[in-house]
């Protein structure tokens, strides 16, 4: 099938022009000059499909590189799976996802992802890897880290908090670290500093502080920004290159920037949530309420200015990808697990359908440029994540992931179930976004149309990544 994308303009982290894109098969083969008698122009005009982009973008599909679809966390699992999740993803322009693969003490790592082939594979509408969650380091995990590699798993994803469950202490993070620098992959760090966190936990609920907000309270910023210094600290010793998940605190960004100053192959993520809810709006609100909002890092408060810093952080490049973490849980019988211990509640918010628009709207707020969104939102994670070339551009080449954006376009989020995500509300309610996703290719399969789901579970395809092309 030849699909051509008339008429609108193309977007990359380098600029916007005005393009056709002819699509055949699962890749671009050309993007051409409008009226372009070059080569492809004939075959352009013999297009079995055309698709109008006039007014429109045309981007590259959204990757997603931090997902939990059904993840076991929290005594219960995501509610998502990866057939509903990739749905969702679809649905709002993001045409690939980077899942985690869960792997705990005692557990064998290539079993655990033999465990997450089998339950993704057959399942996807779009295109997905998986990174590695080592939460037993060992001489035998450290072993397997070699072996994933060839197997198209290159990063791996340490925690600092969650003692008991994912944790690992500094010996084992530095162990972990010496393996990524010999064999060339990433470490990913959710930093926090996990135990500190439990004694302040505990003394809270003793206290009888049980609502919602103390989950926020109990894990203050020092705490991540303790934990950001540290990890880059053993990055340091060791010459690992560090990925820090889901930054939400303005003071651990401002250290991993000082340290990419000089000269350090230090990155970070950060996530929708922590751009626009915060812990007084959201994770305040009254009875049970702020539960929907529980995740970690958690919602920081407004009042210290910690989002208006995330922003101005992605808008300087010390923030690279804006991802997700998505990770979402029903407030019946999930979340609800919590009421009168939030400790108890399953840690995680809902946003794979909602990144690329909560993130163009700060496009529209003139926070960020377009193509800058392009960068956050599809370039920069593939390269991160070693997928660049077949993900994450617009050229010759590269698999038809594309999304038509319409700029002049309107979503309502979360209002009477529009969303997709398996979930029962949205974190996102009552959100209004300054455009819309009108159509999604899939390795040039037309997923999205017109406000209409055309994919199907199994479309998506597994992919082997390579090395992070930021470390080359
Ligand atoms: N944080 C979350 O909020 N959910 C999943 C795991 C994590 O680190
Ligand atoms: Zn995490
Ligand atoms: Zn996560």
């Amino acid at each position: 099938m030849t699909v051509l994308i008339k008429g609108g303009t193309v977007i990359s982290p380098t600029g916007s022009t005005a393009a056709d894109v002819l699509v055949d098969g699962e890749r671009i083969v050309a993007v051409l000059e409008p009226g372009s008698t070059a080569l492809g122009a004939d075959l352009a005009a013999s297009a079995e499909r055309v698709i109008d982009a006039t007014g429109k973008y045309v981007v590259p599909g959204g990757i997603d590189g931090h997902t939990h679809m059904q993840m076991p966390f929290g005594g219960t699992e995501a509610s998502d799976t990866f057939e509903t999740g990739t749905r969702a993803a679809a649905w709002g322009g993001t045409t690939t996802i980077v899942d985690f693969v869960v792997q705990r003490q005692g557990e064998r790592v290539q079993e655990t992802l033999a465990a997450w082939h089998a339950k993704a594979g057959g399942e996807c509408a779009i295109d997905y890897g998986f990174h590695q969650i080592i939460g037993g380091v060992d001489d035998d995990s450290l072993k397997a880290m070699d072996e994933l590699i060839e197997e198209g798993v290159t990063t791996f994803k340490l925690f600092m908090a969650y003692p008991g469950v994912f944790y690992s202490d500094d010996g084992q993070i530095l162990r972990a670290m010496q393996t990524a620098a010999s064999n060339g992959s990433m470490i990913m760090m959710h930093a926090e500093n996990g135990t500190a966190i439990d004694v302040l936990v505990q003394q809270a609920l003793a206290r009888g502080e049980t609502d919602p907000v103390y989950h926020g309270l109990t894990r203050p910023w020092q705490t991540e920004e303790e934990a950001t210094h540290r990890a880059i600290m053993l990055a340091r010793i060791t010459g690992a290159p560090l990925y820090v998940v889901h930054m939400s605190a303005k003071q651990a960004v401002a250290t991993l920037a000082a340290h990419r100053g000089e000269g350090l192959n230090v990155f970070g993520e950060t996530c929708p949530q922590y751009l626009y809810l915060s812990l007084e709006k959201n994770l305040a609100a009254a009875g049970f309420e702020g539960a929907k909002w529980v995740c970690s890092t958690p919602l920081r408060a407004e009042a210290e200015g910690h989002q208006e810093e995330l922003w101005k952080y992605l808008r300087t490049n010390d923030l690279q990808v804006v991802s997700t973490d998505h990770c979402p849980f029903c407030m019946k019988e999930q979340k609800e697990l919590g009421i009168g211990d939030f400790s108890k509640i399953p840690n995680g918010i809902g946003s794979v359908e909602h990144r690329m628009d909560l993130l163009f709207q700060g496009v529209v707020d003139g926070r960020i440029t377009k193509e800058r969104w392009v960068e956050l939102c599809s370039t920069t994670p593939a390269r991160m994540f070693g997928m660049y070339g077949k993900k994450g551009i617009i050229a010759p080449g590269a698999d038809a992931d594309i999304v038509v954006y319409d700029p002049n376009g309107h979503t309502s989020i979360g209002l009477g179930k529009t969303h997709h995500m398996n979930m029962d509300y949205s974190a996102w309610e009552g959100y209004e976004i300054d455009g819309h996703v009108d159509t999604v290719l899939s390795r040039g399969t037309v997923v999205i149309d017109d406000n209409q789901y055309l994919g199907a579970k199994g479309h998506g395809q597994f992919i082997k990544r390579g090395l992070s092309q930021y470390l080359s």
